[in-house]
């Protein structure tokens, strides 16, 4: 774009930034084809101030946009919730996972649940807008997540046969910050979300498995990031871990490197159950396509299973199995094993 033609570029939108960065917000790749493109741009009068505006009859309704760590707390308090960290590099497919669970329940129930609301409708909707073909681009194309806290995505679910919902609350944060944790696991500390998850979900991008000068970088940044939150204290012994191959159509397409790509993955999972069986309560393996690119895969595919074992009862509140130790003392009185506290020490 040269100078001239840039001094031109305007849009009636005033939140579009087209001019400046070259991108449509609406995310239309052919500008012409925007009704705002080109236009003056509209002036808006500003609101009134409180003490100068009429009240306007009708009932204010609360925002659905994704929710920050205050109002996960209070949700926390007052209704059965399952949290679920979703960690992964930049670009490996963490916001699309939350809008392919999401869109999973357009359809109707899904294994056993059936959709019950959301308070977050408006980042559901708007994840799911950048992930469908409907957006009109070429390809699906997904808004980065910006740094900064977590937010957090909410869906209330009611299993079959039971009158009680129960929430799942989908964290989102950016790969950036994530991955910095392997330089300054000290960072994790201050993940809200690690430290409250039931399930912390790893994903292990596929398109990058495929190609031999990036599959190492996707071990360690699953290993190196696993390893920081653990030594820094952000994981609990009863969480289960999810290990996640994405983009299953790209590694699919991947002709003969596509056994190559799943091996790998495979590899990937045994040296994550060596190192990290023990702070776990269960690691589990899943191969999803929660925003395919090609035929290659079914929209979602692999979503379902996956969905299963977040929803699963959470081990948090299931009773820790203590391993009885016979104590070794030669004196009868020293081989009695002590009563089992009874929290009032
Ligand atoms: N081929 C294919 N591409 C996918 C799939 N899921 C996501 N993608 C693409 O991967 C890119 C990154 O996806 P995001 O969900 O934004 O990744 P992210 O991990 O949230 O990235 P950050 O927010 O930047 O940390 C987007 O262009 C998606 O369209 C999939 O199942 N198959
Ligand atoms: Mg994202």
């Amino acid at each position: 774009m040269d100078v001239t033609e840039e001094a031109f570029v305007r849009c009636a939108n005033p939140e579009c930034k087209v001019a400046e960065n070259g991108r449509c917000i609406e995310g239309i790749a052919d500008l012409q084809s925007c009704t705002h493109y080109g236009k003056a741009l509209v002036i808006v009068d500003r609101p009134a101030s409180p003490a100068t505006r009429k009240p306007v009859p009708g009932v204010s309704l609360p925002g659905a946009e994704a929710m920050a760590r205050g109002d996960v707390q209070l949700m926390l308090r007052n209704q059965p919730c399952n949290v679920v960290a979703i960690v992964g590099p930049v670009g490996s497919g963490k916001t699309s996972l939350i809008a392919g669970a999401f869109d999973l329940f357009q359809q109707g129930p899904v294994d056993g649940f059936s959709f019950a609301g959301s308070s977050t409708l408006h980042s559901f909707e708007q994840a799911c807008h950048d992930t469908r073909r409907a957006s009109k681009q070429k390809t699906p194309m997904m808004e980065r997540t910006q740094t900064g806290d977590a937010t957090f995505f909410h869906l209330d679910l009611v299993p079959d046969g039971c009158k009680g919902k129960r929430s799942a609350l989908l964290a989102n944060r950016s790969g950036e910050d994530y991955m910095e944790v392997q330089t300054t696991p000290a960072l994790a500390e201050q993940f809200f979300e690690l430290h409250r998850a039931d399930t912390i979900t790893v994903l292990a991008d596929g398109k990058h498995l495929l190609d031999s000068g990036l599959r190492h970088q996707v071990k360690d940044d699953i290993c190196l990031t696993l390893r920081a939150f653990q030594e820094s204290g952000a994981t609990r012994p009863w969480q289960r871990l999810a290990v996640v191959l994405t983009k299953l159509d790209a590694v699919r397409e991947g002709a003969g490197k596509s056994e190559r790509a799943l091996q790998n993955f495979e590899r990937i999972l045994e040296d994550v159950r060596k190192q990290f069986t023990q702070h776990f309560r269960d690691i589990q393996s899943f191969h999803v396509a929660a925003s395919p690119q090609s035929p290659s895969a079914d929209r979602g595919e692999g979503m379902v299973e996956l969905l299963r074992y977040w929803m699963s009862e959470p081990a948090r509140l299931q009773p820790v199995s203590v391993p009885v130790v016979i104590p070794t003392a030669a004196r009868s009185f020293g081989k009695l094993a002590p009563l089992a506290s009874n929290g009032h020490e």
